[in-house]
């Protein structure tokens, strides 16, 4: 059976998808690789891994080859607040590299799933219900990247024959992996420093309202996305997906339900919240619902109480 490949595999979708995918399709079906080695304990499971730059065509077509894949989750990118500090590494990474994937799975004949974002939507877009096909001007690096992607996505399905299916997806809440520098990371370091210290300085404002998941519902998106009948799929590629739309303080307000004592601060960031300011603060996934039967399962009540559960569990484990 042809082998799914995942790049960008440590990242905080990747430490969770492999182990989903390993356990549907078994461990030595998916090959996790990312430019970052593991570190020791691993976290992925067990099962191949190995160090790949996927900007580097010759990488990617070996790892191909050596594998015999036929599909391939693209996650290697840089987040939106670390694009805005590094453009040319954000355009060199994030476009460069899937440039470079998809030229390799229309040679060999791979799938293709990538996780656009709502950072693909501007501050013209419309903010509330953002509908699925609707202006898209964002003023980010890490916003044109991903409209140039979903873009290219279409190209090489429509015109060159590859599978090619994404997902714009809202910020992600986990507990595996931490996020390393996007604006919707607030909404993951609040349950750290919640439990650690009962106490959180949040880097948005108040009442920045922003669609939002919890992790297990991405990742069976993705799972479910790949495995839709593409006779239904009218878009394909860029599915608008929420589970959720919620402000720090609601967040706030909710996690002291669970901890009483729970306070938070602002020192907003006015890079972060200026981003923040230019997505949407809820997009509409009936699209997503229609073509391929989307439905999350998770909502802030439910998302929260897993969360301090399994995050709780593993600090004190820790400590
Ligand atoms: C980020 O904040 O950069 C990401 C995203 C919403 O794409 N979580």
């Amino acid at each position: 059976m042809a082998r799914i490949l995942v790049t960008g595999a440590l990242g905080q979708i990747g430490s969770e998808l492999v182990p989903a995918l390993r356990a549907q399709f078994g461990s030595e079906s998916v090959v996790a690789t990312d430019i970052r080695r593991p570190s020791a304990n691993g976290g992925l499971g067990a099962g191949p891994f190995e160090h790949l730059d996927c900007t580097s065509i010759r990488q990617v077509q070996e790892m191909v080859r050596r594998f015999d894949v036929g599909g391939i989750y693209h996650l290697a990118s840089l987040l939106s607040a670390v694009a805005e500090e590094k453009p040319q590494a954000a355009w060199e990474l994030n476009m460069g590299g899937l440039y470079r994937v998809l030229e390799v799975a229309r040679q060999y004949g791979c799938a293709l799933f990538f996780p656009s974002s709502i950072g693909a939507f501007g501050p013209t877009t419309p903010r509330q219900g953002t509908p699925q096909d609707t202006i898209q001007r964002p003023t980010t690096m890490y916003g044109v990247a991903k409209v140039a992607s979903e873009l290219l996505c279409d190209y090489y399905a429509l015109r060159l024959g590859v599978d090619a299916r994404g997902l714009r997806l809202p910020g992600l809440i986990s507990h595996t992996a931490p996020p390393g520098g996007g604006t919707t990371d607030y909404a993951v370091d609040i349950f750290y420093q919640a439990i650690r210290y009962g106490h959180y300085t949040c880097f948005l404002r108040p009442d920045a309202r922003l669609d939002m998941m919890y992790m297990p519902d991405a990742i069976r998106a993705m799972i479910e996305l790949m495995a839709a009948d593409p006779g239904r799929l009218r878009h394909r590629n860029a599915f608008n997906v929420t589970a959720m739309s919620f402000t720090p303080e609601e967040l706030a307000a909710e996690i002291r339900r669970h901890i009483p004592e729970f306070r938070i601060d602002y020192d907003v960031d006015p890079v972060r919240q200026a981003i923040a300011d230019s997505w949407p603060q809820s997009i509409d996934d009936g699209a997503a619902r229609a073509e391929w039967g989307w439905a999350p399962a998770y909502d802030l009540a439910a998302t929260t109480t897993d969360m301090l559960d399994k995050l709780g569990g593993k600090l004190n484990a820790t400590t």
